[in-house]
């Protein structure tokens, strides 16, 4: 969260720099802020509270220069207001910063008490002050910014500019993603290399603790001890083509619409559709695995529940599954033989990241389920198994969701296979049945008018509930967190059958129930929990299909059809149904779809 961007050394610097916001406005868009070194000399910023296009209209023309920064919030020190927008300046020094200083009240006290004025409440604004510092004490640059990096606690990006030094962006990262990149005669620095994508010719994918020193010339990179040191260059080749909305409204609907291609990629990675096998991926061995910990947050951590139903079932290998969260702080108790697999679609979701950290201290193998190649978790789990969902800019996670139950489903059958639990003919039916995933999902966005008429009334419920089994109860948590995030509806995905444990007590005249009720060996269950809601008065929408549905006619007050699903394929194609609900609802509410209120895409605080 939070999207950093800086240039050195190009015409009209600040062009560059607010078109990388918007491209990074997925990080945050409680305020966008800039500030560019000007050719007279003086630093000018621009800062506004709300989004990119805020900023732009308090933008100035005298606002230019050939070296800036620039930056998009999500707050979480101070309230989302132009005064604590960054950049953040001090004396000479103006700073972005992404991530959370944690001794920043005891490095504000020392600096008030040394007669600096603090004109924000965030913690980032103590960086600024100690730069300046530096610089008063007589520092050169580089060095008054190690010696900054060394008073700092916690988990951080940054970039900083220094009144007079025309030509020179200073930039670290511990614990947050920053990227350094060479174009024609000017430099970058950024969160994401999407930002610079177009403009950059090659990326320097800054390690843990690296500060760099960015000219026009080049990066110079120094590590955590201060010692320069080179890191390898990459190509940019981020493809901005996906990175654009089409004909769509809104890149959430742009993106469920992919998936259908960006699946089908992702299998292709994992699976011999000719053979009918999942191919075997270097390192890793499920015979050799006891037990495999899946790791995740919201959505991906929904992925990992429905993957734990599918690795027990095919291939008998235990998992537990936990939130990243609770996860790296409870002490989990390890065995001989555990495996840990983090999920996350930036790979630097601060939680899942610490968690993988966590475990590999403990000597387990780490396998990271990553959409970015490049991210930290990427970079530091000694496996990696790739999604191909192509970049993701709707903040409320689709392709990517569908895109890990790919590759999930995929390694779980692998599994079954090395751990001789599935014959090569159970092995090719597992095989069969996820290709036909891609087709499905296309059949299965046919519903979207259905759903769009149904999505006119939910639009004014005040509690929506999600039920469903077996597999269908992770994807019942994802459809009302879907629900939540966009609309803004309280909504809560159950177990089906634990609704009479407790949560029936919600259950009153025309709240809404969906149920996701494939015509499968449990539906008769499910069958029954209708029952008992519609009893009490609810309003059941049953996302289901042809056998479900004409067995359920006169129970229900409406469908929602879905092609005849079985096996792995059936979670993954039935997705697309709630998302597509949640998106329609908020469409109704006139919500913003791909920026809802409070959220950030990548969640790199804790
Ligand atoms: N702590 C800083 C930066 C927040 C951030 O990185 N969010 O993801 C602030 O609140 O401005």
């Amino acid at each position: 969260m939070c999207g950093i961007v800086g240039v050195a050394g190009r015409i009209n610097a600040e062009s560059v720099l607010v078109e990388g916001l918007r491209r990074l406005e997925y990080r945050g868009y409680d305020s966008a802020g800039i500030a560019v070194q000007t050719a007279e000399g003086p630093l000018l910023r621009a800062r506004a509270a709300g989004k990119v296009s805020a900023l732009e209209a308090a933008m100035t023309p005298e606002l230019t220069g050939a070296t800036g920064i620039a930056h998009t919030r999500w707050a979480t020190h101070g309230a989302p207001t132009e005064g604590n927008a960054h950049p953040h300046r001090a004396g000479r020094v103006c700073v972005v910063h992404n991530g959370i200083i944690e001794n920043f009240k005891v490095l504000r006290e020392t600096l008030q008490n040394e007669g600096r004025e603090f004109a924000s409440e965030t913690d980032s604004e103590v960086i600024a002050h100690l730069l300046d510092r530096e610089l008063d004490r007589g520092q050169a640059p580089k060095d008054a910014l190690l010696a900054v990096l060394e008073q700092l606690e916690g988990a951080f990006a940054l970039a900083a500019i220094i009144e007079g030094e025309t030509d020179l962006v200073l930039g670290a990262r511990r614990g947050a993603p920053l990227v350094a990149a060479i174009g024609d005669g000017v430099c970058f620095l950024a969160s994401d290399i999407m930002a610079i994508a177009g403009e950059a010719r090659s990326v320097i994918y800054l390690e843990e603790g690296d500060a760099a020193v960015v000219r026009p010339s080049g990066v110079d990179v120094y590590d955590s001890a201060g010692q320069a040191v080179t890191r390898p260059l990459s190509p940019a080749s981020v493809s901005m083509v996906l990175a654009e909305k089409g004909n769509h409204r809104h890149f959430m609907q742009k993106e469920i619409y992919e998936q259908p291609e960006v699946v089908g990629r992702t299998l292709a990675a994992y699976v011999d559709a000719v053979s009918g096998c999942v191919r075997p991926r270097e390192g890793i061995d499920f015979s050799q695995i006891t037990r495999l910990f899946i790791v995740g947050c919201g959505t991906a951590s929904y992925a990992g529940q429905i993957a734990e139903y599918w690795f027990e079932a095919v291939s008998g290998l235990p998992v537990k599954v936990d939130i990243a969260s609770e996860f790296r702080y409870r002490n989990p108790a390890f065995l001989e033989g555990d495996a840990a697999l983090f999920i996350s679609q930036s790979g630097e979701t601060a939680d899942t990241l610490e968690a993988l950290r966590l475990c590999k201290r403990a000597g387990l193998t780490t396998i990271a389920l990553v959409n970015s190649p490049h991210s930290s978790m990427a970079r530091e789990a000694d496996l990696v198994a790739p999604t191909l969902a192509g970049p993701e800019i709707g903040v409320a996670s689709t392709k990517a969701f569908t895109c890990q139950l790919s590759a999930l489903a995929s390694l779980a059958v692998l599994a079954g296979a090395q751990r001789g639990r599935l014959s090569a003919e159970q092995q090719a039916g597992h095989v069969a049945n996820l290709m036909s995933v891609p087709s499905l999902m296309a059949a299965a966005l046919k519903i979207e008018q259905e759903i769009d008429a149904l999505a006119t009334e939910l639009a004014h419920a005040s509690i929506v509930l999600y039920l469903g089994r077996n597999e269908f109860f992770p994807l019942a948590l994802e459809g009302a967190l879907k629900l939540k995030e966009i609309s803004y509806i309280h909504a809560e995905g159950y177990a089906a059958g634990e609704l009479k444990h407790g949560p029936i007590a919600l259950i009153e005249e025309d709240v809404a129930v969906i149920v996701i009720a494939p015509h499968d060996a449990l539906f008769n269950k499910t069958r029954s929990s209708i029952q008992e809601v519609r009893a009490r008065g609810a309003r059941v929408i049953a996302i289901t299909d042809e056998p479900g549905a004409s067995e359920l006619e006169g129970e229900i007050s409406a469908q929602l059809l879905l092609p005849r699903l079985t096996g792995m394929a059936a979670p993954i194609v039935s997705s697309v149904a709630v998302q597509l609900l949640a998106y329609y609802v908020a469409v109704h509410k006139g919500t913003d779809v791909d920026q809802p209120r409070n959220l950030a895409k990548s969640v790199t605080v804790e």
